[in-house]
């Protein structure tokens, strides 16, 4: 059975890389494994607790390569206490099976978008058989699954999945509301409030993140919605209106400041593998 966690404990959980951003465009953006273990150790001391974790090739563009995403876990869980999850969405060109093998870095969890969705000009694809595929997968591997909604249809798919095929490992269920993409459902209070009350009633926690400059409505409605949060160089690159992010760490930062006037406090990595059913 989980341990109670404390309710006044704020996950935040860091997404520094992403695979959209060029590094070329944004010098800042954590691409090498030294990078991205430095990053996760300031953001560590900072107040994160998870990392949701897209890697980068000597050229700094996306890959799924099994060889890196397995060091890449290693690198982490040895500079670092923080949750490891490793994004299965990849990039938009990723192919399905490709996306289906980074079950096998085994990391503590695993990012699962609940269907397909128009992302920009592209089409991130996530076809039921794939959704159903990938969840039997992390059963069958025990790796604890974020589900990734980007749209008020795929909480309509949890609720499909989960019936279908029960609870996760780890008996958590764990979600994270990707708001503002383009195709996407909207990073407005309105869209956050109407998403939250249609998740299934076995959702035991949630986070949210908002693209850009949805970032913070999306925030603080989640704050006020007693909501966790996802920040990070994946989803915004701008701290304010014209001005570069220069760190991830300033990002958890500002998180970490936000949860303060909510009367929260960081989640310790600890308190969130309690929280998300991970084995220590
Ligand atoms: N890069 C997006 C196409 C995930 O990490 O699971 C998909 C994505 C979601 O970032
Ligand atoms: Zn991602």
């Amino acid at each position: 059975s989980r341990t109670a966690v404390d309710p006044q404990a704020l996950l935040i959980t860091v997404a520094p890389t992403g695979a959209e951003t060029a590094k070329a465009d944004f010098p800042q953006l954590p691409t090498t494994l030294e990078e991205l273990v430095r990053t996760a150790q300031e953001c560590e001391a900072a107040g994160a607790g998870m990392i949701h974790v897209h890697i980068r090739d000597d050229d700094h563009l996306p890959t799924l390569d099994l060889g890196r995403l397995t060091d890449t876990v290693q690198a982490l869980r040895e500079g670092t206490d923080l949750v490891v999850q490793l994004s299965t969405g990849g990039s938009v060109h990723d192919p399905l099976e490709d996306r289906l093998k980074v079950l096998d870095a085994q990391p503590d969890s695993c990012s699962l978008t609940m269907g397909t969705t128009n992302f920009g000009d592209d089409v991130f694809s996530n076809p039921w058989p794939f959704v159903c595929d990938l969840y039997q997968l992390s059963q069958e591997r025990r790796v604890v699954p974020e589900f990734e909604l980007f749209d008020l249809g795929q909480v309509a798919a949890l609720h499909r999945l989960l019936d279908r095929y029960g609870l996760p490992y780890g008996g958590s269920v764990h979600c994270d509301l990707v708001m503002g993409v383009p195709g996407g459902m909207p990073g407005t209070a309105d869209a956050l409030v109407a998403a939250v009350a249609a998740l299934p009633e076995q959702v035991t926690s949630w986070s949210a993140t908002g693209i850009g400059r949805t970032t913070l409505p999306v925030a603080l409605a989640a704050l006020s919605k007693g909501g966790h949060l996802r920040v990070g160089m994946e989803d915004v690159l701008t701290i304010r209106k014209g001005e570069p992010v220069e760190s991830n760490r300033q990002l958890v930062e500002r998180a970490v400041a936000l949860g303060e006037i909510a009367q929260k406090r960081p989640m310790t990595p600890a308190e969130t593998r309690s929280l998300l059913g991970i084995a220590n």
